[in-house]
């Protein structure tokens, strides 16, 4: 028996849109597979050399579309306090009166698919369905990856109204006639005007995370922008790690972390690339699913040196958006392994060579790709009870002010921490190079409601919690006056993550410092490493004159959230102060 609440929404959205047809997906092999020849039959993929990257299709988006758009997103609460200083808000009535008749009729000539999906593992108590209805056979493809998606989700519904509804059309493209809506109260999203990514595949940043953190902070759970990873050490012991890094940090990479040689036995598994949800467990901890199904990863910069994993990853059954193409059908995008090819097609889909002044893929250009093809996927990937995890790390880019890393001295100051995160913006996301964007959390465009209720919610779900993960800050990019990068990155991150482990074990020597603890001089493995001593002690090094100044602008930042910024985050402000100036 059909869901009656389902039907009957189906019903009422395909009466203001007007599709030609209506499609329940079920989510088979054969549904895709049609779905696939429509789109190569229409041109809105391209098929890839089947012989090399079997199953792999390249669609290229309409130029103006190519990533989230955080100025055209909105929350949509009563009250505009509600949606807090870091959000666009409009109340739901503007909503349905401005946006909601760019649906009218925008649905005409086209089919409009119903596809049920589910975050989660299958038969988790932690897993939530969501069903988005679309225009987009791209977005349907591409759902089908990222989430478990058709008639596993409609089972996990049966005759529930407990489902996130989400309403995607593409419109007419235009920026113009674009917006995505989170209406709170009624785990509701609408977008329209938009076929990329995080604005249009509604399970990802719109419910997972910005839906769902409105529904973590009513039920006591936790939705956040975090990678999940598991590290091995050499006995085969397994610790679970959550990370929380604003875009151009290198969260996938450090996701899918291999372990250089010189660091014998240990290993990375990958839980998740990009969202935990976490709940308290009966045994205190905290314990996380990641609700993704699939990786959207950014393709350019991806090679066998920087991310292996994700490599493989998308070897075969995958969706290149916005990637340029090689003559034999090969895609292609900057930093891949070897020379650029002497020719290709752009992104845009014109002819490209290495002297064209326009780079061949999309900067964010995308793949998607299910989890279950990554070699480093964890064992416990589709376990319904998640992974117990024992160290929240926070990190961001900065050239100066943060150490290497550094652990919080409790819960509170942690979520100070959090709260007070921030990154240096690169040419590839913004334009502007090297200015410092405070991110809470990582969760700046992604949190649902009013940040300084959000750092509540932390506070409050930490209290009295001895089994709650420990917290840590972590920072690669610290460069000095002659050396880029003093950190080598990449692989050898697995030796702070080794000390972080040795923290969580009561193993790992630290020193107090006013900001927190960092590593004694000897308690970071940095064993054949071409590392001098001078770039060693700098990238441990606190600064107190950049800290005082770091510190005043944490206090502008909290500042902007008036009365919503709980006392307990001052506390810690002054605290830090005080310890910076004693
Ligand atoms: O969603 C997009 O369109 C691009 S941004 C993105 C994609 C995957 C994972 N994370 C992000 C992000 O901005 O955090
Ligand atoms: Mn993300």
């Amino acid at each position: 028996m059909a869901n009656q609440n389902l039907t009957s929404w189906v019903a009422e959205v395909a009466k203001q849109t007007m599709p030609d047809r209506v499609v329940w997906c079920d989510g088979s092999e054969e549904e895709n597979r049609s779905l696939i020849e429509q789109m190569l039959a229409d041109g809105t993929l391209v098929q890839l050399n089947q012989g090399r990257h079997p199953n792999c299709f390249l669609h290229r988006s309409h130029p103006t579309d190519v990533a989230r758009t955080e100025h055209l997103t909105y929350i949509c609460t009563d009250k505009a306090e509600d949606a807090g200083p870091t959000n666009n808000w409009m109340s739901p009535a503007d909503a349905r009166k401005n946006i909601g008749p760019l649906f009218n009729g925008s649905m005409k000539g086209r089919t409009m698919y119903v596809v049920p999906y589910l975050m989660g593992p299958v038969g988790s108590p932690s897993a939530k369905v969501g069903v988005e209805l679309t225009d987009s056979a791209y977005v349907v493809a591409n759902m089908r990856i990222m989430t478990r998606m058709g008639t596993v989700a409609l089972d996990a519904l049966g005759d529930s109204t407990d489902y996130c509804r989400g309403l995607h059309s593409l419109g007419d493209l235009s920026p113009d006639r674009r917006a995505i809506c989170h209406f709170q109260a009624e785990k509701l999203i609408w977008s329209v005007g938009s076929g990329y990514g995080g604005n249009a595949l509604l399970g990802k940043k719109c419910f997972a995370l910005r839906v769902a953190s409105q529904m973590a902070r009513e039920q006591g759970w936790l939705a956040e922008h975090m990678l999940i990873l598991g590290l091995e050490d050499p006995q085969g012991k397994v610790t679970y790690i959550c990370a929380a890094f604003p875009s151009a940090c290198g969260k996938t990479n450090l996701a899918m972390l291999v372990a250089p040689a010189t660091q014998k036995g240990w290993r990375v598994w990958t839980v998740g690339d990009d969202i935990a949800w976490l709940r308290i467990g009966e045994d205190g901890r905290l314990w996380a699913i990641n609700p993704e199904a699939g990786f959207f990863g950014v393709a350019p910069g991806t090679s066998s040196k920087t991310n292996s994993n994700a490599l493989a990853s998308l070897s075969k059954n995958a969706i290149f958006t916005n990637v340029a193409m090689t003559p034999d059908g090969s895609p292609w995008w900057e930093g891949l392994d070897g020379d650029p090819p002497a020719q290709a097609t752009d992104w845009k889909g014109n002819p490209w060579t290495p002297t064209s002044k326009e780079p061949a893929a999309h900067p964010n250009s995308r793949f998607t790709a299910p989890a279950s093809q990554c070699p480093c996927v964890s064992p416990k990937f589709n376990a319904p009870e998640g992974v117990p995890i024992s160290a929240i790390v926070f990190g961001g880019r900065r050239a100066r002010v943060a150490p290497l890393v550094y652990q919080a001295r409790d819960w509170e100051h942690g979520v100070y921490i959090g709260a007070t995160m921030a990154s240096e913006t690169t040419a590839a996301a913004t334009g502007a190079v090297g200015v410092v964007r405070r991110d809470p959390m990582a969760m700046r465009p992604f949190c649902g409601y009013n940040m300084g209720d959000y750092f509540g919610h932390w506070l409050e779900l930490g209290k009295n919690r001895p089994n709650f993960p420990k917290i840590f800050h972590v920072n690669w990019f610290r460069s000095s006056p002659t050396t880029k990068f003093l950190w080598p990155g990449f692989g050898d991150n697995v030796r702070v993550l080794r000390w972080i482990l040795g923290r969580v074990n009561g193993e790992a020597a630290g020193r107090e410092t006013p900001i927190g603890v960092l590593p004694t001089d000897d308690a970071l493995d940095i064993s054949g490493l071409d590392l001098s001593s001078e770039a060693m002690q700098e990238l441990m090094s606190i600064d107190r004159r950049d800290w005082l100044e770091e510190s005043d602008d944490q206090a502008k930042f909290l500042k902007e959230f008036g009365d919503h910024m709980p006392r307990v985050m001052w506390e810690q402000h002054g605290a830090l102060r005080a310890r910076l100036e004693a």
